[in-house]
């Protein structure tokens, strides 16, 4: 099961995750970082999501992934070792690392990042017959530091963000965190970064509002997830799944919407929250991108763009950036 979107700061402690959710739900419009999606159920809920029909997302990048493998390899540098952000299993990875193959005698090394230690075992044994792998338990920019003590000499780096996670952060969020990875890089490198696109409105509604519900599920999850790490007595039933277009912001928001007038008691936030009707709480955003802005997103982070490539069927573009 793939650890997706928002891994980079999905931390532990039970403490924080209750500040956050005390700072979040103090605001005006009300809100809960979409972190607090993946616990196990939440993970399992995005896996089963990644398999509907309505989203396209995952297989699109599954597809490009699988189909220009040998032409993203043609432009690395013989001498690499490849780093994944969030890697999950690594299942869509298998493909790339198959393509870097160094010559005969040489082993790939890879260095999946993920805060999942057993989606790290798995990815581990099942990619052991393409690469050796060093799996990294941390979170994405500690992963890097560590991966980068272990660069041999005359050794090229290939950081692969895959999956439009980079759409969950806030765009100027998305450019800290591109620029403080160019930082840690060295020219020669390269990040190959997937990123949906901007498509129809019907179709991208569809992907984040389907109709066997599991998006709503996965949606109202995150309170049941409250309800069990911090002793909280949210009733899901009361609230609803909504998603919405925000044009001006070309980004999909996912709100959970309360039905009536209720008050929940989150015992470990040592916190009551009113709602009212129709009030609601935004737990994500998923930005869509626009292909021009691939340049300029590499441009202003100390990138630039060597090669795109764009699925046909969903608008998705594998976006290879090397470090200026
Ligand atoms: C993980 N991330 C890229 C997903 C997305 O599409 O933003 C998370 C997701 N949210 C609802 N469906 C899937």
């Amino acid at each position: 099961m793939s650890t997706p979107a928002s891994a980079l700061s999905r931390i532990k402690p039970g403490t924080e995750f209750a500040s956050d959710v005390r700072a979040g739900l103090g605001k005006t419009q009300k809100e809960l970082h979409s972190k607090y999606f993946y616990d196990d159920l939440g993970s399992a809920l995005f896996e089963a999501i990644t398999h509907l029909p309505e989203y396209g997302l995952t297989r699109a990048d599954e597809r490009l992934l699988r189909l220009h493998a040998p032409g993203i390899a043609s432009l690395i540098p013989a001498q690499c070792a490849v780093i994944e952000l969030g890697s999950g299993t690594g299942k869509k990875t298998r493909s790339i690392l198959t393509a870097l193959q160094p010559p005969a005698g040489g082993r790939l090394r890879f260095f999946p990042i993920d805060v999942s230690a057993d989606a790290l075992a798995r990815c581990a044994h099942d990619l052991a017959d393409v690469a050796e792998v060093h799996p990294l338990e941390q979170l994405y920019l500690d992963g890097m530091a560590s991966a980068i003590a272990e660069r041999k000499p005359d050794e090229n780096l290939l950081v692969l963000f895959l999956g439009s996670t980079i759409g969950n952060f806030e765009r100027p969020c998305a450019a800290e965190f591109l620029r403080n990875l160019s930082q840690c890089l060295q020219p020669g490198d390269a990040l190959l970064v997937g990123a949906d696109l901007v498509k129809n409105r019907e179709r991208m509604l569809a992907a984040y509002d389907d109709p066997t519900g599991l998006t709503a599920a996965f949606n109202l999850n995150i309170l049941g997830h409250i309800n069990r790490e911090l002793r909280a007595d949210f009733e899901l039933r009361n609230f609803e799944h909504h998603a919405t277009w925000n044009e001006p912001e070309r980004r999909i928001e996912m709100h959970l919407r309360s039905r009536k007038a209720q008050t929940v008691s989150i015992a470990e936030a040592d916190l009551t929250v009113h709602f009212e009707p129709g009030e609601t709480i935004w737990t994500e955003s998923s930005h869509k991108f626009l292909l021009p802005e691939m340049a300029e997103l590499a441009g202003q982070t100390g990138f630039q763009i060597a090669a795109q490539w764009v699925d046909n069927e969903w608008p998705f573009v594998e976006s290879l950036w090397t470090v200026r």
